[in-house]
């Protein structure tokens, strides 16, 4: 707080930076970074960041790949992790390689795994003691004890239908969304993000929300991939329409993501190594899910500890170079408005929107999978 009050100086801002920098789990960033300070020219520096090694230097680089200007009375939130928040308010403008920049993002958010990481092998073999699963169940909200019991610790999907009932989703209306908080910037995925999913390859582009919901009601062209405003921080100013689910303490997610676009978005088959909830806001969603221990079937592929790739597409596979598919056997299910889907962590899914649709999802990043807190079969 102190800080922010007074007059940053170059080598402060440097040290602030070096002190998160060296913390941090995120280790993929390539490329130069150009810090820009709106009034204050004379603390600008940028960093040089290549295979795991970085070096930060005062002043400009004409040749960095990713510019970011902001009020030095900014840059204290920017190091707390808030920096899609103050790029959606306009306080933090960016220029260049977006991907980079949403890397810096995810790795000034605050560490996730401080002593553990998921184990593959545990959420698979917990999984596999289960009957095997033909559908996902819905139902009401149970008591913390029996989701704990037959759903969290089981490796159990399933569709709570009571839950997003008790969100204010009129706020999230595509009306009021555009009404309210029209002039909020968001950074859409553009091009191919099904082949550049989970690496920081992604492209994306740069608007007003007003705009990416013009793109909303435009009606899915073949063969093409609509923008997609994907895995973004939920901003600011649409947390309090929004509740964290029942079962997760809230101090134990990271902050809540949108998911928000036109029909014919697509997230392909993927694991997300962390107990997580999907909540649908507004349309409709086609998933199809794997239980963890198919891994062997679906090639999967990672650079993360979070996340595996699927190199299989489960509705369009191709048998000669993924011969062992076959024996994979998934669910299938349609999620729809006010429901909330459970996804144990290790659960395989692909996700694909069949009209415009927002949903909202929590990860749980800040304990083990519920399924990892039980003993190790002997
Ligand atoms: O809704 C989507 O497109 C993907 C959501 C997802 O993969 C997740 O919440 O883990």
């Amino acid at each position: 707080m102190e800080e922010s009050a007074k007059r940053l100086t170059a080598d402060e801002v440097i040290r602030l930076l070096q002190a998160k920098w060296m913390n941090s789990y995120v280790q993929d960033l390539e490329g130069i970074i150009q810090f820009e300070f709106s009034c204050q020219s004379d603390i600008d520096f940028h960093i040089v960041t290549r295979k795991g090694t970085s070096e930060i230097k005062r002043g400009r680089h004409e040749q960095a790949h990713l510019r970011i200007s902001l009020e030095p009375a900014d840059y204290l939130g920017v190091l707390a992790g808030h920096v899609t928040q103050l790029y959606a308010s306009g306080r933090l403008r960016i220029e260049g390689d977006l991907g980079l920049g949403l890397s810096l993002a995810r790795m000034l958010s605050p560490p996730s795994m401080a002593d553990w990481y998921p184990d593959r092998q545990q959420l698979e073999e917990v999984s596999a003691r289960g009957v095997p699963l033909e559908r996902i169940e819905r139902r009401d909200m149970p008591s913390q004890a029996v989701f704990l019991g037959e759903y969290a610790q089981a490796s159990r999907p399933v569709i709570l239908v009571d839950v997003v009932k008790t969100w204010d989703v009129h706020a999230l209306s595509p009306g009021r969304l555009r009404a309210e908080f029209g002039s909020i910037r968001v950074v859409p995925r553009v091009g191919d993000y099904v082949a550049a999913a989970f690496t920081s390859h992604h492209t994306y582009a740069q608007m007003s929300l007003a705009e990416y919901l013009d793109l909303l009601e435009t009606a899915p062209e073949r063969g093409v991939l609509p923008p997609y405003l994907g895995n973004n921080a939920v901003p600011d100013e649409l947390l309090g329409s929004i509740k964290y689910p029942p079962f997760f303490v809230p101090t134990t997610c990271g902050r809540p993501n949108m998911w928000l676009g036109p029909a014919g978005t697509i997230t392909p088959l993927h694991r997300d190594l962390v107990d997580n909830a999907l909540a649908q806001v507004f349309g409709r969603k086609r998933l199809i899910l794997f239980p963890p221990e198919q891994s062997r079937f679906l090639y999967t592929w990672s650079n993360s500890k979070l996340v595996d790739g699927a190199r299989v597409d489960p509705e369009l596979p191709d048998l000669e170079q993924f011969p062992l598919f076959e024996q994979a056997s998934g669910i299938q299910c349609t999620l729809e408005p006010g429901e909330m889907l459970f996804i144990p962590a290790g659960w395989f899914h692909k996700v694909c929107s069949l009209t415009p649709s927002l949903s909202i999802s929590f990860f749980k990043l800040y304990e083990p999978p519920a399924a990892m807190t039980l003993p190790v079969a002997s």
